[in-house]
């Protein structure tokens, strides 16, 4: 229905209130940017006045405070952090000194008496624990999630019910680097959910691509050989632009739908808080009244799906390879808390588990969201950052097998192998089998297994009879009866069978889906797929492979071979295989739709001799409609009132989304190329030549770029001319950046990108 004239008129009115209110609230709030490193100011004196240690930030959380068997404890968040103000041994003992071993003499050999420095030293020499094999990088939060209870004729996993609240720890990664690689790499990412149920832990261990390589979990240690570094060199590092990952995907074809998500935009996402997550596998999920369905679990990001570009990607690496843990946490710090939505794809739970000629236990494939719609279950909300990246981020562990009544997995081979996997993985990188009693492992249900000692055995087990049956301890623990909400292993028919080392026949397809997923992509989005492979294949030292790879990619589609391999000076070959039409997938595409800015980052270039009071609310405004606002001058320090952010010599274009311009400033005392690089050449420019670079790069990456005043100056040095689209020229800062937020919601302006291929 269409709203009538009054009802539009009153809505008008309404934003109108509400935007008033908004700004007059901004007008009294200073703008908190977000990086803070500690819970207070540095002084210039280190302090001498002892004082208790200081609570967390108050972004930070810590995990529940649960005993190792999940019992809630009646403790402080702060009760297993340091106590005291003094320095002590590890058993509590206080030391007046920790910068001086003990010697013979200030001049003599150190004793071996020091029991504080072989105490330090030796706790320091085991600081660090193995690396997880795949998935290193990664950052992590605490959010909470919220069912909708419209799951509940799928389900009967309780806390998917309505308004039911369930804390959850997230960490998000990239697959094939170290823990210390960048961030922005070409990669799939992690986002593996720990959601602390009453009914015990669910682990949703998911990427952000809904395929995956290989169709046989045997198959993943060579996969992951493949794409590590070469093991002689040990280079490259976290890339797949090398011989031995294009060796195996093109040997191994399976690989190529995948391989074709990750050429995508998708491969570079703009931020964690922009990307899809996906479970990959289907699983079986029961409901109340026992009846099963195959299910596949979507997260849909509030903020929409969005990437960075190749060269945006690239160039953040040398200029904050921190840029995806940077950008959730300083999310998360300055309230513009990241949500999610959970959404299933439901399937009839038929014996041949197909669905519409799809095999849904073949983990290289999709369902098509046009063929089987993402009925949405809940809301994750991500509102706090962790206290600890040690202690939280690094130690936790999930796994597919932590499993609440009413989720179950299926027979998809990839899925099997994992749920052997995951425990297996802990046990080296945690150090034994009582990894479940790390703080931020402990179930927030009731435990009462009976798994004993081990390693690191944090819970006091009371009883003597560990074992079933029992008549001792009273029998404890029992054996859950039918109205006592048991996990259940789904009474699944197997069919009969023979054992074999095979595939299914459906398992053949390798390209139909690929094929689909590059037609349904806009003109813009296929030139990225297609720079994307011969970026990669351009890597490749052997001829051989860039041959074999091009001829999988003339069995997903001739034009984007024939592109390709024209990149690469190489014969486009012929498909060996008959192409077929699919039907296309519009909702694959990232571009189209309009999405919420929060969390954006705002360059804003201040002149100190130019406009500053219209500088000053609009910092404000921004920082009211939820986007960071940052000051970038000629200098650090302060500009007026303002505090700086960044300076022509430290900020970069590739730092922010969007960038304003509120004057022409003059070439900085430090824009000489030997101060400062990206001042190039040392001709005597009218205005600064960082600031220049900043908007030439701004506008070949297709951002929103804003001037008034004298900035419309900046942007004739740069050579962009103002009727171009999305550069947004007005007589003051309000108006400009009005028209600058409407054009943010569809994060770039595509226009810019005029594609050649259709
Ligand atoms: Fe993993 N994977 N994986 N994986 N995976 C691990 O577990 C493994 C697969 C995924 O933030 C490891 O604790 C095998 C698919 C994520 O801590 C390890 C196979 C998907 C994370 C492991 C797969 C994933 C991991 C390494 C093939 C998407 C990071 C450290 C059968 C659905 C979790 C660890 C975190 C981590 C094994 C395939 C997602 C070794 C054998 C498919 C998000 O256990």
């Amino acid at each position: 229905m269409t709203p009538s004239k009054p009802a539009k008129k009153a809505a008008a009115k309404a934003t109108k209130a509400v935007k008033s209110t908004i700004d007059k609230a901004a007008e009294l709030l200073e703008p908190v940017i977000p990086g803070t490193p500690g819970a207070a100011p540095a002084t210039l004196e280190e302090p001498t006045t002892p004082v208790e240690p200081l609570p967390p930030k108050p972004d930070q959380r810590t995990p529940d405070t649960r005993t190792p068997t999940g019992a809630k404890v009646d403790a402080l968040p702060t009760d297993a952090a340091q106590q005291g103000a003094y320095l002590t041994t590890s058993q509590g003992a206080r030391l007046r000194d920790s910068d001086h071993s003990l010697k013979a003499g200030p001049r003599g050999p150190t004793l071996l008496q020091d029991h504080h420095l072989r105490e330090k030293i030796t706790h320091f020499d085991h600081e660090r624990i193995p690396e997880r094999v795949v998935h290193a990088r990664g950052a992590g939060a605490h959010g909470t999630f919220e069912g909708y209870g419209s799951a509940g004729s799928v389900t009967k996993a309780g806390f998917l019910a309505k308004g039911k609240e369930t804390a959850v720890f997230v960490r998000f990664s990239t697959v094939l680097g170290s823990r210390g690689s960048a961030d922005t790499v070409r990669d799939t990412r992690g986002f593996a959910t720990k959601f602390y149920t009453d009914e015990g832990t669910f682990d949703l261990v998911g990427n952000n691509i809904p395929v995956f390589f290989i169709q046989d979990g045997i198959k993943f240690p060579d996969v992951i050989h493949a794409g590590k570094p070469h093991p002689d060199r040990e280079i490259p590092q976290a890339q797949s632009a090398h011989d031995t990952f294009w060796d195996f995907v093109s040997l191994h074809t399976e690989a190529q739908n995948h391989t074709m998500w990750n050429m995508s935009d998708r491969g570079i996402p703009r931020s964690y808080r922009m990307m899809e997550g996906f479970g990959v596998h289907t699983f079986r999920c029961v409901n109340e009244a026992g009846e099963t369905s195959l299910v596949k679990f979507h997260w849909k990001p509030v903020l929409g799906v969005h990437s960075l570009t190749w060269e945006e990607a690239q160039m953040i690496n040398g200029i904050d390879p921190d840029f995806h843990r940077r950008d959730l946490y300083d999310a998360i710090e300055s309230g513009a808390f990241p949500q999610w939505e959970l959404g299933i794809q439901v399937f009839e739970d038929n014996e041949e588990q197909m669905f519409n000629g799809i095999d849904l236990l073949d983990p290289t494939k999709i369902v098509p969201e046009e063929q089987a719609e993402v009925q949405l279950i809940g809301r994750l909300t991500l509102n706090a950052n962790p206290t600890n990246f040690f202690a939280e981020t690094e130690q936790v562990a999930f796994h597919v097998g932590h499993l609440p009544p009413g989720i179950d997995v299926t027979d998809d081979p990839l899925l099997q192998t994992r749920l052997f996997s995951y425990v297996d993985t802990q046990l080296t990188r945690l150090g034994g089998p009582n990894f479940s009693q790390i703080p931020i492992n402990r179930p927030h249900a009731p435990v009462n297994d009976m798994l004993r000692d081990g390693f690191h055995q944090h819970a006091v087990h009371g009883g003597v009879a560990p074992y079933k049956p029992a008549s001792l301890d009273g029998g404890c623990p029992f054996f859950a009866g039918a109205d006592d909400n048991a996990f259940e292993d789904l009474p699944v028919r197997v069919a009969e069978s023979t054992k074999v080392r095979e595939n299914p026949a459906s398992y053949d397809d390798h390209y139909s889906q690929p094929r689909q997923f590059w037609l349904s992509m806009t003109p813009v989005e296929k030139e990225h797929i297609i720079r994307a492979y011969t970026f990669e294949l351009g890597k490749c030292y052997e001829q051989a492979i860039k041959e074999r790879q091009l001829q999988s990619l003339a069995n997903i589609d001739p034009v984007l071979c024939q592109e390709v391999a024209t990149g690469l000076g190489l014969p486009a070959p012929q498909a060996t295989i008959k192409l077929e039409d699919p039907d296309l997938s519009p909702a694959l595409s990232q571009i189209g739709g309009e999405f919420p800015p929060d969390g954006r980052m705002v360059g804003i270039v201040v002149d100190p001799d130019g406009d500053l009071d219209g500088v000053r609310a609009l910092r404000r405004t921004i920082d009211a409609a939820g986007m960071v606002p940052l000051l970038i001058a000629p200098h650090g320090g302060m500009v007026d009132d303002m505090p700086v952010q960044r300076t022509f010599a430290t900020g970069r274009s590739v730092e922010y989304d969007v960038l304003l311009v509120a004057g022409a400033p003059v070439p900085a005392p430090d824009a000489l190329g030997a101060r400062d690089d990206k001042a190039g050449t040392p001709d005597q420019p009218l205005v600064d030549p960082r600031v220049v670079l900043m908007l030439q790069e701004c506008f070949r990456h297709a951002k929103v770029i804003g001037a008034w005043g004298e900035g419309a100056h900046a942007l004739t040095a740069a050579g962009i001319p103002a009727a171009e689209p999305g550069i947004v020229t007005g007589e003051d800062a309000a108006t400009v950046f009005t028209e600058v937020q409407g054009l943010m919601a569809s994060h770039r302006v595509w226009e810019r990108f005029p594609a050649s291929v259709e």
